[in-house]
Formats: C-alpha cells, structure tokens, sequence
C-alpha cells in the first residue's frame, strides 16, 4: 500500500488558474467531458518536463497542447495518472474523455441518483471527472457547461452564476456556469437533474441581495422550508459574530438520496444527503431537526473556513472542519441551550473520538501519513480538531478570538494553507505564545490529567497539582506534555462558590479561573480559602482530556447539585453513575451480586424534581453514560458484562423512581401544534427518556402507554421514541409495532432508514438473525449509504449483539462488508472500523474480531481503502 506523507510535501510543479469544461451527459452511461485548463509551470514548485495529472475511472480519448492533437507517444495514461511529456512553460491543455456515471457506485465523480446525475468530489474525486492536479493547492477559476436531456433533466446546475443556458438539437438543453471565486478542485460540484425548486433572498448586512434556492426531488419542497430558513439564520449570525458575509449572487443547496458525507460545500451549489437536509415533523425526530440545521450552518460556514481560505493539502483538514465545527458549536449553542449544545459535543467526543484515539487508527489532529485520505474524515479531525479551536479561544478569550479570526482572513483569503495559519493568527493577534499548544496538532492519544489537592487550614490556602500524561500511540511511543487551559471553581461544602485568588496575584478571578497548563506537573495556590472546597475541574471541559481526581459521593453531589457550571453539574451525575457501574461490571465479573446505593436514586430524583427548570438539563443529566463510554474505562471489555450492568442501573431508578418518571411522562407532555424549538423538544426528550426507563421494567400498562404513544403521536420523535423502546422490550406488543410502523412509512426512505436502524439497535438476542434477515428485506441495498449505514452502521454500534458471544455478530458484519467493498469501498471501510479495537477485548471476542480481520485481509481484491483499516488494526 501507498503511503502520502505530510513530509514529502512538495508545492506543485505547474498551476492551473483557469479551467474550461464541457460536460456532456449523454446518457445515464456515458458522459463526454471536454476539458481545456490553462497551465503553467509554477516558479516555486520543482521543475518538470512533463504533466502529471491524476486520474482515476476515466477513460482519456485525446490530448492536445496549444490546439494540437497530440500524437499518443506524448501522453499516456495508466489507472491512475495521466501523464503529458515535453510540456512548454505555458500552455492550453485540451482532454477530451468519457466517465461512466450509473456504473460510479463509488458515488465520488459525477454518478446517477434516481432523478438525475450528481457529484462529489471532496476530497480526490475531481480526478473522476477529467484528469486534473487534483489537490487543494491547485486553485482555478471554472466555467462549466453542461448538456443534458431537457425533459429527463431540467435542472442544470454548477458552482457561480449561470451566465447562459439554451436548447440544442433534439430534446436537449444546456447551461453554462461561471464561478468567479478561483477554488481548489474539491468544491466543484455539478447538478443535471429532474427537481422540484424554492426560492428565498438573503439581505446581506452591506444590503446586497442573494438569491437562495433549494432543489429537492419532486413533491418534496415542503420538507425543505425548514433548511432554508435555518440556512438564513446561518448568514445572519456569521455577519453576527464574525462579521462575514456571504459572497455569492446565488446561493444553491441541492438534496440527493445517494451520497457518501452528510453534506458537501461545494462554492455556491451545497449538495446534502436528504438525511441531513430534509425535514417535516411527521418524519423528522427534534434530533434531525437539530442536526439538519446545524449542518446547514456547518456547510454554509465554510463559504469562509473552507471555501475562501482552503487548506494546502489533505493532511490540513482539520485546518477547515475543526474551525467550522467550532463555528457550528457556538451557533448551535446561542441557538438552542449553550450548555445542552455543550454535553452533546462531549458526549460525541467520549464516544467517537476517545476510542479512535486509543485504537489502531489513532492519528494526530493533522496526521503526518495516510494511505488513504478518505480513512481520515475522522471524529479526531472534526470533534478533536473543534476543541484545539476551542481551547485557544479558552486561552485568548472571545475578543481576541474574534481579532484572530479577522487577520486570519485579512492574511489568507484566497490561499490554501495550513493548520499553523490558524496558530499563527491566533498568536499574533493576542500575543500568546502558542507553539507549545501547536503540539496538540502533532500529537495523538488523550492526554490525562491526574489532580491532587491539599488544604491548609491554618493559611488558608489550597493548593491543586496536576500532573498531565499522554499514553503512546501507534508511531508515538512518548508525548510533550501540552499547553491546555484548565477551567476551575472551588466549592463550599454547602454549595457557594469561593472567590479564587492565586498567591502571588493582586487581583481576584472571580468564581471561574482558566489556569494555563504547560508543564507536566503544575502547582496551582490558592489563597483566602476559608473552608476546604470541593473542586469543579475542566469547566466547559475546557480541554480534551481524561480528568482524574478522587471525588466521593458526596462531592459529586454537591456538584451535580451546585455548580455554577452546568456542564460540571451534568459531569458529576456522569462520575457519580461511572462510579458505580465500573464497581458493577468488577463485581459482576468476579461473580459478585450487582446492587446499586440510595443515593444514586436519590441523587437522580432530585435531579428530576428540579426538571421543570430546564427540562433538556434534566434529560442529559438522567441519562447514563453510554456503554461505549463504561467500556472505555476497563482495562478489557466485557460488552455484555457493560450492557448487563447498565440496564440494571436503568431498571434499579426505574424501580425506585417510578412514581417520579410517570409523573414527569405526563406533566411534560407538549400541548399544541409541534415545534422543534430548544423548549419544547427539551420537554419530549424528557418525557421520552422516563417513558424509556419505564419500559425498561417491562410492565404491562407502561407497554400499554407506550403503544399508545406510538399510534397517537403527532411527531416523529414521540413515535420514535415508542418504537425504540418496544424494539428493545421482549413482549407482545413488539413485533406489531415493528411491522406496523414500516407498513405505514414504506414510501418514505429516510423513514424506512429510522425503521431499519431501530431493528438493529435492539438489545434482545435475535438480532443478528434478525439483521441478516432484512440485508435481503427489498427495502434495503447496499447501494445507498443511508440504507447501509442505518442497518450495518447502527448494527456495529450495538454493544450487546455486534459483539455476540459467538461470534455471529462478527461474521455478519464481515458477510455484508466484504459484499460492500467493491461497490462502495469508503463506506465499507466504514464499516469495518467497527472491528479495529479488537485488542482492547476479553480474550474469547479478541480472537473472533481478530478472526474476522485476517478473513477480511485475506479477501482477495480488497479495496485501498478497506485494506488500510484493517492492515492497522492487525500490525
Ligand atoms: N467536507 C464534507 C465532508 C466530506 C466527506 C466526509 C467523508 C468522506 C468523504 C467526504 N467528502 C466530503 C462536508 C463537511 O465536512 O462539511
Ligand atoms: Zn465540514
């Protein structure tokens, strides 16, 4: 396997500033595409006396310079590269070439949806199309034309502005697009298709008006409205906050069924999967609601962190998604609650990115090799990377943050650049010395931090050491330590937060202190401490790191209860319940009974006493850590010992909080029409979550109201939440549930997507059969990512029948990978990952997942992609 490495990095030798194509999508099987570049050497890149340009599924029919046909001895084009001998220093390249856009399963190029042709190209998929320096440094400006069928496809779409469009011989038509941004080859994007569209405007705060249109598979623009507006509320509060307006005349967002991401960026012509674009309450759960709109801000956000400051190489992609997930964390959090925003970002950091981190794919923020660049779309890149962000905004606070992000834009629009772009911004702006924090882009693994306190009461002084570690990591035996802020407060013992004063300084830091961590052990002084305080460490969780410090019950009930921080609040129940459920699974594995103490209960109860504050609070502060979460903590893990424990916590509140939950389950409920706003989808998620403890006893008039819930509800969630709940309770009702519910939604594919998935989240023992069983339902096709990803996908994450003792859920998931792989290698590849972690298992499931890797390793024609993930799990 090829390996690209960050140090072999080499500026290109030629430029291409100008790009001219000519797509010709004569059939669903053959488009001819005419492509004429303006090329010329690059004076700092190293010199070459031919042209070298990727390529990958395309068929090169003929190649001229300067008007010319060149005869075939000049050029030649392998699998992979289309190389042009004895080029001049400037000169018109001409290619004219044929792709295959049905038989693209691969879904990066142009391929076929069911109303049309579509493209992707982040990040190497531009080389599908044409032959081209298909990399980010390689900045054109493009004009596009394409011809398609007039009545098949209408819509004909490209990034920029639609300069011309006209009719053609026969049914044909075509149109003609200009992009007057110059961008790296990744973010162009075609459209030719039969689409129903909505228009809208956006006056930007300078008053220029921009047209916004949205493109949606006939009869379903009303499911579009919501997207729309969110994208409106994007533009709004990036002129808000950063001070940034939207470039463009047009503005277009496109919905495709079969697509590889959940949205793409594309300059002026944004392509989403329907999955994260389209949304109707009675489909559409307040989670998709969520999700849609901040993926719309997400993809609108990069038209700046992005689209006109790019990143030099792939190695850089945390350059643009950790800022613009950033981006969209603090949009989400003035949109909705800050601190509910907050825990779901660190929830989704403990549960995709710690593991990463400490398996076989673990790799830096900027990783420094990859084989393939598709394998590093990562939770490490995105969530990882948005929290470096987030932390050098801990460091300098907001207001410098914001002078940071001007220069950053002042120094860099319209390059393509590297992560440093963004240190160096940040520094130069504050005056912060940050480049031991420029380790944290470097080093792989999550740090811990282990704190040690001692009071004196005669000083009256405090005093916290922390000591921080990084354990070794694949090609990283030992770490630096790092440069991160450490958010703290101090408690009383009856709950009031102590003024903090450090020794040596002459000002007070109020109630919150962000301390500044370098070295590998620092001592932190406190003074005029009265009482010895209970800590709040990482408030915010102002680092990404394993915080330990020796709390009892009692402290983390004084936080849960008491801290002026809510996510610390919400951090203490997490401890608290942690506690208890690793002392479980020990005393579960060495045969011991599992029992849970009243304070848990109690803890909880008053938790839920004081839900009417802040019911989406009180929603996350109830639920317990996940079972990818408990594993993460065991030295080997034993998923059914971690399932088996958890749901007896689960029952053990059920039980002692029944009369609290059924309560709660009606006073909750949401009169009036639905809304996904914060409030009110904070009250169902709430009441859902005690219908779900409830149902986990199983009993017959909660089954009763749960099926109810089902038959009643006005809304996606309601529905979903019912019928998750039935899914994973073996009784009567169940089944019927299950049939009903895609008889009724049959028609609706990203219904049937939440029915699929809701199946093989199921807890009860049947579901591998159960899985296999509908991998051949007609409703299901490993040609459509959505589909895969709801069924193997969510099978994958089922901790207790994915890892079945014996191995059935292994084997399944080895059957439909290896079936996957050569339609759809980058989601297969996807898949397998479920598997990587296998040495961090009980011996009998380390050798089956070990098992099922040498089985897929030995899979004869294995993609690169797949090939990847599963060479660095067994090495
Ligand atoms: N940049 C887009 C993500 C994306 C992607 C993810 C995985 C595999 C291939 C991909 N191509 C593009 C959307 C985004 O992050 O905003
Ligand atoms: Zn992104």
């Amino acid at each position: 396997a090829t390996t690209v490495r960050l140090a072999d990095y080499r500026r290109p030798a030629f430029l291409i500033p100008e790009v001219v194509l000519d797509i010709d999508l004569q059939s669903e099987d053959e488009a001819r595409v005419a492509a004429t570049l303006s090329v010329q050497r690059n004076p700092d890149g190293a010199s070459s006396s031919s042209l070298v340009l990727d390529l990958d599924e395309v068929s090169v029919e003929s190649v001229a310079i300067d008007g010319k046909l060149l005869p075939p001895e000049r050029w030649q084009a392998d699998g992979r590269y289309l190389t042009v001998q004895d080029v001049p220093a400037s000169f018109r390249l001409d290619t004219v070439s044929r792709i295959h856009p049905r038989q693209n399963t691969k879904l990066m190029g142009i391929y076929t949806s069911s109303t049309g042709f579509f493209s992707l190209c982040e990040a190497e998929g531009f080389r599908r199309i044409t032959p081209f320096l298909d990399r980010p440094d390689v900045m054109a400006r493009y004009t596009v034309t394409l011809h398609a069928d007039r009545e098949r496809y209408p819509v004909l779409l490209a990034n920029g502005n639609c300069v011309a469009q006209g009719e053609e011989g026969g049914a044909r038509h075509w149109a003609r697009w200009v992009d007057p941004f110059p961008k790296p080859s990744y973010l162009f994007a075609v459209v030719a298709a039969r689409l129903d569209r909505s228009q809208d405007s956006f006056r930007t705060r300078s008053g220029r008006n921009v047209l916004l249109q949205f493109f949606v598979e006939p009869g379903k623009l009303d499911q579009g409205v919501f997207a729309l507006e969110s994208l409106k509320h994007a533009m709004k509060w990036d002129e808000d906050t950063y001070g940034l307006e939207v470039d463009l005349d047009e503005y277009n967002i496109v919905a495709v069924g079969d697509f590889n991401a959940g949205a793409m960026e594309n300059k002026g012509l944004n392509i989403f999967n329907t999955k994260l674009v389209l949304a109707r309450s009675d489909i559409s759960t307040d989670w998709d609601f969520n999700f849609i709109d901040r993926t719309v801000a997400h993809e609108y956000f990069h038209n700046w962190t992005g689209n006109r400051v790019t990143c030099r190489d792939w190695f850089q992609l945390a350059l643009k998604e950790g800022l613009t997930v950033f981006r969209e964390q603090q949009y989400a959090g003035d949109r909705y609650s800050r601190a509910v925003a907050r825990i779901q970002a660190v929830r989704n950091l403990r549960t995709g990115q710690f593991p990463e981190d400490a398996g076989p794919m673990a790799h830096p923020v900027r990783p420094s090799a990859y084989q393939q660049v598709s394998n590093f779309y990562t939770s490490t890149v995105y969530q990882k990377g948005a929290e470096l962000v987030r932390m050098m905004h801990t460091l300098v606070g907001p207001a410098k943050f914001r002078q940071a992000m001007d220069l950053y834009f002042r120094e860099h629009d319209g390059q393509a650049v590297t992560t440093d772009a963004l240190v160096a911004a940040v520094e130069e702006a504050s005056g912060e010395d940050l480049s031991q924090f420029r380790l944290w882009y470097e080093q792989s693994g999550t740090a811990r931090l282990s704190v040690r306190d001692q009071y004196d009461e005669t000083s009256q002084t405090y005093v916290l050491t922390v000591t921080q570690s990084c354990p070794p990591t694949p090609g990283q035996p030992t770490k630096k330590p790092m440069h991160m802020p450490l958010t703290v407060g101090l408690l009383t013992p009856d709950g009031r937060e102590l003024p903090l004063r450090l020794e040596g300084e002459k000002t007070g830091r109020g109630g919150s202190a962000v301390l500044s961590l370098r070295q590998e052990t620092e001592v932190f002084r406190f003074i005029d401490v009265p009482v010895p305080p209970v800590p709040s460490l990482g408030r915010n969780f102002s680092a990404p790191v394993i915080i330990g410090y020796p709390y009892d019950d009692q402290a983390l009930q004084l936080l849960l209860g008491y801290d002026s921080d809510a996510f610390n609040r919400w951090e203490a129940g997490q401890r608290l319940a942690m506690d208890l459920l690793l002392r479980g699974v020990a005393d579960r594995r060495a045969g011991r009974p599992v029992q849970f103490p009243d304070y848990l209960a109690e803890a909880f109860g008053r938790v839920l006493a004081d839900a009417q504050k802040d019911p989406a609070f009180a929603a996350e502060a109830l639920t317990l850590p996940a079972e990818i979460i408990i594993a993460e903590r065991l030295e080997e893990i034993d998923p059914q010992a971690v399932h088996e424990v958890r749901f007896a916590m689960r029952r053990f509140l059920a039980e002692r909080l029944h009369g609290a939950f059924r309560s709660a389950y009606d006073l909750f409920a949401t009169p009036g029409p639905y809304s996904p706003d914060a409030e009110s989808s904070g009250r169902r998620a709430l009441r859902n979550l005690c219908l779900a403890f409830l149902m986990d006893l199983g009993e017959a008039e909660t089954r009763s109201l749960c099926v109810a819930q089902l038959a009643g509800a006005t809304n996606m969630t309601d529905a979903m939440a019912a019928l998750a709940a039935l899914a994973s309770c073996d009784c009567p009702e169940r089944r019927p549930a299950l049939d009903g519910f895609y008889a009724k939604w049959k028609d609706e594919p990203l219904v049937v997507d939440k029915w699929l998935s809701t199946e093989a989240l199921s807890r009860l023992p049947g579901t591998v059969a159960r899985v296999r069983e509908l991998s051949r339902h007609p409703a299901f096709t490993l040609k459509n990512p959505n589909k895969v990803y709801a069924l193997v996908g969510s099978f994958g994450v089922n901790q207790v029948n994915f890892h079945a003792a014996d191995g059935s859920g292994y084997a399944l998931m080895v059957e439909l990978a290896l079936a996957l792989d050569p339609i759809n290698p980058q989601v297969a590849s996807r898949m397998v990952r479920n598997l990587e972690r296998y040495k961090r298992y009980e011996p009998a499931r380390r050798e089956l997942m070990r098992a099922a890797l040498q089985t897929i390793a030995a899979h004869p024609g294995l993609s690169r992609e797949t090939g990847e993930v599963v060479g660095k799990a067994l090495a």
